[in-house]
């Protein structure tokens, strides 16, 4: 028997940073909520939700996720683009979480059970030298992560991508940015400091946690290589965005270099743009996030794919993708046979607890999901409403010309 969507509602709210969250409502009352956020382009994809793509769901069974699926995908003549995977992601996460909740079971059930006994974290270790980000990477290691991402201020630069400069957290970091704020960026200076900070986070770190970086995007292919290569020494666990994600054959280049393990895709938002570099088995980790591919059932269709190549899942898990998105990734993370690492930037925000309601548990550097019907996670209206949406954008990079540069 047909259970209908009756009702779609889209909320945008900023408990620290902005969030689009969809609930999807179905006639016999039963609720479902997901993660439609896009950084800096929120109002776009709220605008596709209830302008164009709403009005076609109403009436429609929504227990026929796939099918839902492949209507907003496959039914559109502009298919992809981060507006409208961001916008099917809200409703397929929110579809997922009303069918856990009707069978009466977590959705990591529904996907094929768990695969291992928790999902490995890596937390954020950053500071302004290399001595702060080590300090950092050691109070990490001693709350129980196995793996921790450094990075650590340029010196001779103002600004540093994933350090946190006179910010308490990534949300705040991240968050209200009533225009684009300005960076700058030099490779060479970047290449002063990056090699010595693995050379003595191995010294003092010892061989045994898992180390990784974060390029994001700022080098060419060749200089990737070279970074690629000379950091093998210190066997990162993955080398992140080396080069942009454009070019799919870039990646060939590097690792025609290089054995450092390569990982991207945060950007992605369907298999399409990513197919290239797993069939070629040109990277070792795909970081596709749930909100950003169409949701679980987009993440899911890239894991499977991911997994005939030997590629490992490696979701995007930054402050800018709410919590709804990180349960999610855990019920994957927990199922996938090809799970690696999930990136963690920490749920501890008051604010954000107040709006997202959840059990996630956080113990010894490990995630577990939650074992609720559904998603597990509830969206609290009221508290929403009092963080209002606020423009706010990321910053962008140029050159120390003027030249606008990848952030
Ligand atoms: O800059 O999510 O791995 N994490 C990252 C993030 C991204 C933001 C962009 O929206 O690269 O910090
Ligand atoms: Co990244």
């Amino acid at each position: 028997m047909a259970v209908k969507i009756s009702q779609i509602q889209v909320f945008v709210c900023s408990p620290g940073r902005n969030f689009v969250t969809v609930k999807v409502t179905t006639e016999d009352g039963t609720t479902g909520i997901g993660d439609a956020t896009l950084n800096g382009r929120e109002m776009a994809v709220v605008s596709c939700l209830e302008q164009h793509i709403a009005p076609c769901l109403i009436g429609k069974d929504a227990q026929n996720i796939e099918d839902i699926w492949q209507y907003l995908y496959k039914g559109v003549y502009w298919r992809k683009g981060p507006v409208n995977m961001a916008a099917i992601a809200g409703i397929d996460m929110a579809l997922w979480d009303i069918k856990g909740k009707v069978a009466g079971l977590p959705v990591h059930q529904l996907l094929g059970g768990k695969s291992r006994t928790g999902v490995t974290l890596y937390a954020h270790g950053s500071g302004q030298c290399i001595d702060s980000t080590l300090s950092k990477a050691e109070h990490l290691i001693n709350q129980g992560f196995r793996a921790v991402r450094l990075q650590t201020a340029i010196p001779g630069l103002t600004a540093t991508y994933g350090v946190l400069g006179d910010k308490k957290d990534y949300f705040e970091l991240q968050g209200n940015r009533p225009l684009p704020p300005e960076e700058p960026w030099c490779t060479q200076k970047y290449f002063s400091v990056v090699v010595e900070l693995f050379r003595q986070a191995r010294k003092r770190l010892g061989e045994e946690v898992h180390l990784l970086h974060d390029v994001h995007s700022r080098l060419t292919p060749i200089e990737a290589a070279r970074l690629g290569k000379l950091l093998e020494p210190y066997h990162l666990y993955f080398l992140e965005d080396a080069a942009i994600a454009e070019n799919q054959n870039s990646y060939q280049l590097i690792r025609h270099h290089t054995t450092v393990p390569l990982a991207i895709g945060e950007t992605y938002n369907t298999l399409w743009e990513c197919k290239d570099l797993i069939q070629h088995q040109w990277i070792d980790f795909i970081r596709t996030a749930a909100t950003h591919a169409g949701g679980l059932t987009g993440l899911r269709k890239i894991t499977e794919f991911a997994n005939v190549f030997d590629v490992r899942i490696a979701p995007h898990g930054a402050p800018d993708l709410s919590p709804v998105c990180f349960a999610t990734h855990l019920h994957i993370n927990i199922w996938a046979p090809n799970f690696g690492i999930q990136e963690f930037v920490g749920l501890d925000n008051p604010q954000l607890n107040e709006v997202f309601t959840h059990d996630i548990r956080v113990e010894n550097g490990m995630a577990l999901p939650s074992d609720l019907p559904g998603l597990g996670i509830s969206f609290n209206e009221d508290a929403a409403k009092k963080y209002p949406y606020k423009r706010s954008y990321l910053p962008v990079s140029r050159l120390e010309d003027g030249t606008m540069w990848h952030w």
